[in-house]
């Protein structure tokens, strides 16, 4: 695109402010970016390439190539304006060089667009620059090319005048610096996973992403190469998500709204499933505690229907009242709002504050539907059909519900019989291990340090969720049992359930599957079961995965586990001490938790002191139940493409 924003004031090189150093980046990167993991490391994209969304928010740019260079460099190159390069005044130095060498001068004061960077990930260009060991900025602008390096965030070279160009933009290269990450290797799915959601939220746009480095073992597969791109949007969006459900309307319901500079979208198809799933974003990040913008959107399904519903005598006939739940079951929504000024709050900053964004959600929403149910008898028909199937199975479930949970007052101490307790009666110390099977069960009970240890073993397969309908899950023994062991339960409030965690008998819950396919199937089950039933547990951080080791190494007397590949071969290494073949080693390949016994297990993956617990995050719940709805969804396409894609991980038993 060209510099050729004509209604807007030139953008000053002095109107960029000059704030804080970057030494103090680098000293808590934690700070800034969160995490220096593999979150931190991609956190990085998210804050250079934010930056090149906010010019295509601005009307500037339509496309952003990232390449993953050979050596785990990223660079980003978009055609937005460039970055500017005029002097800047106070600091005598160029904007450019001030853009990247100080805190929060993104420089950006333009309040009739929207920001995404200075939003969530908001802290600019300049800290993956005091982050990486080098950093090359490119930019094409008033058809010139300048150019400055960095390393660690220092200037190596003044801006550069290195040739002409007819075109402009910004090309930043950056190596992240090994001194701050624990990893430096880039995940591409995990790139690919997130342009293609902002190629959903920015129609329009183009992404192109490339991997450039070699195949690691055979393992990742071929260099790899996408072009994300959507014209439709949300809607495309609704019905990507959607693709192993079956809709019960043909296209999904669309809204665009505007009001005091917020602007609304939400594309919203109703299916056969019985869940509620809404995605929602704002400012292009998603918010997984959602907040005012959902709550105006449910304010609105909630009233819009049950209007509609009563209007025509549709609920006429029947004998209880239908709860907000209802209207929503089998619902997929992607709600996406663009706000000036966002205000993130909760736990993980997920969740929007700004309370000005319900009303104006809420009538966009309100308004659309309401025409869209004018328009479309049939459908609305049909909606409210399944409406009321909903109402009656939850008034079956309500039942089922409270017959259980009065069962557990009855039977004495109401625990589950298979549940092997720990003795210490405080929360805050205890532990829950989930097991699957009897088998595995009976060595963790062994193992474990009874004072805080429980086991609950969890026999086969849980039931399926994800077909199966709400009263069904509590008749299911497995899942009574988890109820009732962890002591929380579903309590209705103001017709919405809620999880009543006053009572959570361990600040740990781990689950603990069998390292094979089978075993991250449970777990995938597990985790689906948590996001939709107790949710409110997984974003207080109560729920973990462990990490049983993959092997055991021995010579002799020496004996050690290993991880991953590279710790077994790092051990080998160790006794063999560089032999190639050495015989005496013998290698151990753990297929199941059964396979080890009581010692081996408690000090591998129970012993607080030497275990590795993962805590699971809301989005590792989203993922997890989103691959099994695509597993066990009926639509058979995406399931074949799902399992024909991941055989290379699938196989690693056979
Ligand atoms: C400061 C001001 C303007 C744009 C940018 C920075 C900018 C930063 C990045 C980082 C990656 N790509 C980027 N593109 C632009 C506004 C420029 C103007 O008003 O002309």
């Amino acid at each position: 695109m060209s510099d050729n924003n004509k209604k807007k004031p030139e953008y000053g090189a002095n109107n960029i402010q000059a704030l804080e150093g970057l030494e103090a980046v680098r000293k808590r990167p934690g700070m800034y970016i969160g995490t220096t993991d593999s979150k931190g490391l991609h956190h990085l994209v998210w804050e250079v390439v934010d930056n090149s969304i906010d010019e295509h928010l601005a009307g500037h740019c339509d496309t952003i190539d990232v390449t993953i260079l050979p050596d785990n460099s990223i660079r980003v190159r978009d055609n937005g304006r460039g970055i500017p390069v005029g002097m800047h005044e106070k600091l005598q130095k160029s904007a450019l060089e001030v853009v990247m060498t100080v805190l929060h001068a993104g420089g950006k004061f333009d309040k009739d667009t929207y920001k995404v960077s200075g939003g969530l990930h908001g802290v600019g260009v300049s800290c993956v620059n005091a982050l990486s060991t080098l950093l090359k900025a490119e930019v094409h602008r008033g058809g010139k090319i300048y150019t400055q390096e960095y390393s660690q965030g220092k200037p190596q070279t003044e801006v550069k005048e290195v040739g002409t160009t007819d075109v402009t933009g910004t090309i930043i290269t950056y190596t992240p610096d090994g001194e701050i990450f624990d990893t430096l290797e880039y995940k591409y799915e995990i790139l690919a996973i997130r342009f293609r959601e902002m190629a959903f939220l920015n129609k329009g746009l183009t992404i192109n992403l490339e991997d450039q480095r070699e195949a690691q073992d055979g393992k990742e597969g071929k260099k790899k190469k996408e072009t994300f791109y959507s014209e439709g949007g949300l809607i495309e969006f609704v019905r990507y998500i959607d693709q192993s459900r079956t809709p019960i309307i043909d296209s999904p319901i669309y809204v665009e709204g505007k009001e005091d500079n917020v602007e609304v979208e939400v594309a919203m198809q109703y299916n056969t499933s019985y869940s509620e799933n809404v995605h929602s974003f704002v400012n292009n990040i998603r918010t997984t505690e959602g907040g005012t913008h959902v709550a105006g959107f449910r304010r609105a399904v909630n009233r819009v229907f049950a209007k509609y519903a009563d209007e025509n005598g549709l609920f006429s006939k029947l004998k209880f009242k239908v709860s907000g739940e209802d209207f929503r079951e089998g619902l997929t929504s992607i709600v996406s709002v663009k706000v000036p000024e966002p205000q993130f709050k909760g736990q993980t900053k997920g969740e929007l504050g700004n309370s000005e964004v319900t009303g104006i959600v809420s009538r966009a929403v309100g308004e659309a539907i309401g025409h869209y149910l004018e328009e479309n008898p049939k459908k609305a028909k049909m909606i409210i059909d399944k409406v009321i199937i909903a109402a009656t199975a939850r008034h079956a479930a309500r039942k089922a519900r409270e017959m259980v949970q009065r069962k557990n007052v009855l039977t004495g101490t109401g625990l589950p019989g298979k549940l092997s307790d720990c003795s210490s009666k405080d929360p805050v110390e205890s532990e829950i291990f989930l097991v699957e099977g009897d088998s595995a069960g009976g060595t963790a009970k062994q193992g474990r340090d009874r004072h805080f240890q429980a086991i609950l073993p969890l026999r086969g397969k849980i039931l399926n969720v994800e077909k199966a309908m709400e009263h069904r899950i509590y008749e299911n023994e497995e899942i009574k049992n988890m109820f009732t062991a962890l002591g929380v339960s579903i309590e209705d409030k103001d017709g919405e359930r809620v999880l009543n965690t006053e009572k959570l008998r361990y600040h740990k819950i781990v689950i603990m599957c069998d390292a094979d396919v089978d075993g991250s199937h449970i777990s995938t089950l597990i985790l689906t079961f948590f996001f939709r039933y107790m949710r409110e547990l997984v974003e207080q951080g109560y729920v973990y995965i462990a990490a049983p080791p993959l092997y055991q190494v021995k010579k002799g007397k020496k004996a050690a586990y290993a991880w991953n590949e590279e710790e077994r071969k790092a051990l080998v290494m160790e006794y063999s001490g560089g032999v190639e073949e050495d015989k005496s080693i013998k290698i151990q390949r753990y297929k199941g938790l059964g396979e080890m016994n009581d010692e081996q297990l408690w000090e591998t993956t129970m012993d607080p002191t030497r275990r590795t617990l993962n805590q699971v995050t809301i989005m590792d719940a989203l993922e997890a139940d989103n691959v099994f709805s695509m597993l066990m969804g009926e639509e058979v396409p995406p399931r074949r493409k799902f399992i024909e894609e991941n055989a290379v991980y699938a196989n690693i038993d056979a």
